[in-house]
């Protein structure tokens, strides 16, 4: 799965690809380089970020998703959690609805349905202005699976089948360095109802302070190992900034477990 931000304020691509031309251009690109998802984000959920209106999240997303639509027929996902946005990009032909707040908020889950989209449902602790000052868990696992769990039968219960869910114990999102080592040591066993995981770890922070190094260089190279792991963990889809390095470590990964160089 390639990132595709949308927004002027993004982590670590900010503001480079906010036009409808050069976001496709892009997109274009990371198929070229093996992404298979392209997953179009318009509201910023790093820690710190402040939510965006709706009618600005709308303006940024939807006409990328459109035009990425005309191009192209890759599986497109969008990063959103608002259920007018989640309407307008399925009418504009997106594929999958990928929520940090788990489908939870007014309206998703049921756009969703009506949509008869797939969804990615990702925990959070807190809500990203704050997320990270505080994170705090008895078992950071076990509450991770639960939410999951809870936010699956939810989902189940609205109407939406099992065939149509992901699940993601959001790396980053109010959780510490030790947190998230925690989930990605237990990655491999993260079983809620048999769904694929997905795993988003590019180029975050967590990188920074685990090689006490914060620039790009380390960043990078600590999500190509932990995509690695995840990979020879069956991780089904890997969130990335850099899609031709992680796809070759996927690819390695397989080759190595499966004996399968096609990958
Ligand atoms: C993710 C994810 C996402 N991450 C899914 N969607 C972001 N499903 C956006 C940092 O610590 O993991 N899964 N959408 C980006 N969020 C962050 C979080 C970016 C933390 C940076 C950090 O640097």
């Amino acid at each position: 799965m390639g990132v595709l931000n949308v927004t002027p304020d993004s982590f670590s691509d900010g503001g480079r690809y906010t036009t409808r031309d050069t976001a496709v251009a892009r997109a274009l690109e990371m198929i070229d380089n093996g992404a298979r998802i392209i997953d179009i984000g318009g509201e910023s959920t790093r820690p710190g970020a402040t939510p965006v209106p709706v009618e600005e999240e709308l303006a940024r997303v939807v006409p990328v998703v459109e035009a990425l639509r005309e191009t192209s027929d890759v599986f497109i996902s969008v990063d959103t959690s608002q259920a007018e946005v989640i309407r307008a990009s399925c009418a504009a032909g997106a594929d999958m609805i990928n929520d940090v707040r788990g489908l939870a908020e007014d309206g998703a889950l049921a756009a969703v349905i009506e949509a008869d989209a797939a969804a990615c449902v990702m925990h959070m602790q807190g809500r990203p202005a704050t997320m990270q000052a505080e994170p705090r868990y008895a078992d950071v696992i076990g509450e991770v699976s639960a939410y999951l769990h809870e936010r699956v039968a939810a989902c189940r219960a609205a109407g939406m089948t099992l065939e149509r869910l992901v699940v993601d114990p959001g790396f980053g999102f109010g959780k510490s360095l030790a947190h998230n080592l925690d989930l990605l040591r237990a990655i491999g066993e993260l079983d809620i109802e048999g769904r694929p995981v997905l795993m988003g770890v590019s180029r975050k922070s967590m990188f920074a302070k685990l090689f006490e190094s914060d620039d790009m260089g380390s960043r990078i190279n600590g999500s190509l190992g932990a995509a690695f792991w995840a990979a020879q963990r069956g991780v089904s889809i890997i969130r990335c900034h850099d899609v031709r390095e992680t796809a070759q470590m996927v690819r390695l990964a397989r080759a190595i477990v499966a004996d399968d160089p096609v990958g």
